[in-house]
């Protein structure tokens, strides 16, 4: 038993799917292969090496470009009902603005999908993980309303190619990182625009996610069946006390709500609360209309009812309160710390990861769940990403073991306690990968990478084995001891 829990409180429904993911720019390298162009990620990394950690790149990364048999094989050995893994807009079409399609680009990743479905594995495929054509951004990337068409013609072209053996599609990871995180300048393009810029780009991310849909929905899924929707970063906010309940909902609002609510609530546009706070704070700073930009009857209607199921990505949770008189606000400008002008903090119990924005807090992941389904209602969620970061090398990852145990514990309780329609599972990832801003320093992989050896070399860490054995059981009743999962995988 763990946590004291019946092991048929630990079990799996049978259909229930399990997956790992990664995403283009953090595994695939071969960044100038044949005629691929340059996106925002290859720029900053070679332009702006002081703001990377190790000052590090994705030029190599995993070189799954080369390695992919092996990420296969991984896949396989895991037990993966599905690998998520995202397709590199400018490897597939280097012009961006045309539709003229790489061959070369094209074949990687038709070597890829039928290399996963040879094996009974499926592909769940991830238009866009933050990588956008350089030649994009310097039209103003997604503050320019007219990235919504591009993205719908990347889109087509992509469902056109692989439809026919894609059935779960991704169309864009993490807006929140897209837009929040790109304009207070967490991540690629090195661009700051917290007050307007984020809220362009998040109002023409969720258009291009509805147009995407809607071609899905009406060229596609009639043929091929399939299934799309968005991946939400999200955050669980706790109030720190009861006088702190209005900020933490409204916390909730900023940070998943704005990239939901247009899309899975039944009335359709942007949460009403946060609606009125952006828009009464934007005239008394002067500005003639809210920052937030409004949509027209008919973008509510284009965007509202766009998904098939709701994604999950989920790793964190921030503690909500009202700055003590003379205190200045403080947090993650990101998560919303400046615009609502609160403290985010963390309670002492949350144990701390090597990741200075991650503190692992289990339970936050039921009540997310939970809020999820009061929110938008009865609808299908899958657990798109969850994972556990650490530094050097680690076969050994006790840690890591813990916290999928204790996350997905928790997903289970929400799952059969408050009947949440979680349908499948996630881990991040499947293998080390270039972190981001955070270079090769944190580490999330289920499988260690060795970034010194030209082959890129993967080794299962504990992690791996307790998950294919989670996979092969369909259960979390498993050993504690993550020494028990050392056992190895042929
Ligand atoms: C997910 O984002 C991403 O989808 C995935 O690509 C990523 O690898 C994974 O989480 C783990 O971070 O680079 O130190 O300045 C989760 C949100 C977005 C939080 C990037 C950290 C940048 C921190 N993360 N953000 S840093």
């Amino acid at each position: 038993a763990v946590g004291g829990l019946k092991a048929s409180l630990l079990q799996f429904p049978l259909d229930f799917k399990f997956g790992a993911a990664t995403a283009a720019y953090q595994v695939e390298g071969a960044w100038n292969v044949s005629d691929k162009s340059i996106n925002i990620w290859d720029h900053y990394t070679h332009k702006h090496r002081d703001l990377v950690f190790d000052r590090s790149d994705g030029d190599v990364a995993c070189d799954s470009y080369h390695q992919w048999q092996r990420d296969i094989e991984m896949a396989e050995e895991l037990g993966l009902d599905f690998y998520r893994f995202s397709i590199s807009w400018t490897r597939l079409m280097p012009t961006a603005l045309s539709t003229v399609v790489s061959e070369d680009g094209q074949e990687y990743y038709n070597r890829l999908i039928d290399g996963l479905l040879a094996k009974g594995i499926q592909p769940v495929v991830t238009l866009y993980h933050w990588d956008v054509p350089q030649r994009l951004q310097d039209l103003g990337g997604w503050a320019n309303p007219l990235i919504v068409d591009w993205f719908a013609a990347y889109a087509r072209v992509v469902f056109t190619l692989y439809g026919d053996r894609v059935k779960t599609w991704i169309t864009i990871n993490e807006p929140l990182i897209v837009c929040d995180g790109a304009y207070n300048g967490i991540v690629a393009p090195d661009f700051h625009d917290a007050e307007v810029g984020v809220y362009l780009c998040n109002k023409n991310v969720l258009l291009a996610h509805a147009k995407a849909w809607r071609i899905y929905d009406e060229e596609f899924r009639p043929k091929y069946k399939g299934q799309i929707s968005l991946s939400n970063h999200l955050i669980w906010y706790e109030p720190a006390s009861k006088a702190d309940k209005d900020l933490a909902a409204l916390a909730m609002e900023h940070c998943a709500g704005r990239y939901s609510h247009p899309i899975f609530s039944k009335e359709g546009g942007w949460p009403p609360s946060l609606e009125k706070f952006i828009g009464e704070k934007s005239i008394k700073e002067g500005y003639r209309r809210s920052r937030l930009p409004p949509f027209t009857n008919e973008e509510i209607e284009l965007v509202r009812g766009t998904y098939d199921f709701y994604g999950v990505n989920h790793y964190t949770s921030k503690l909500v309160r009202k700055p003590k008189p003379g205190e200045s606000v403080s947090g993650w400008p990101m998560s919303g710390s400046d615009e609502l002008g609160v403290v985010l903090d963390t309670r002492p119990e949350w144990e701390s990861t090597t990741s200075w924005w991650f503190k692992a807090n289990p339970k936050g992941f039921r009540k997310l769940l939970v809020w999820l389904k009061e929110q938008y209602g009865d609808i299908k969620f899958l657990v798109t990403e969850n994972g556990y970061p650490s530094r050097g090398s680690n076969l050994e990852d006790t840690n890591r073991v813990r916290f999928y145990k204790d996350y997905l514990t928790q997903m289970l309780l929400a799952m059969k306690k408050d009947n949440v329609n979680v349908i499948g599972y996630t881990a991040w990832s499947l293998m080390d990968n270039f972190e981001w801003k955070d270079g090769y320093l944190n580490k999330f992989g289920l499988y260690e990478v060795n970034f010194t050896d030209p082959m890129r070399p993967r080794t299962p860490r504990s992690s791996a084995a307790f998950y294919a054995n989670l996979i092969k059981t369909r259960s979390l009743d498993t050993p504690e001891q993550s020494s028990a999962y050392t056992v190895w995988i042929v």
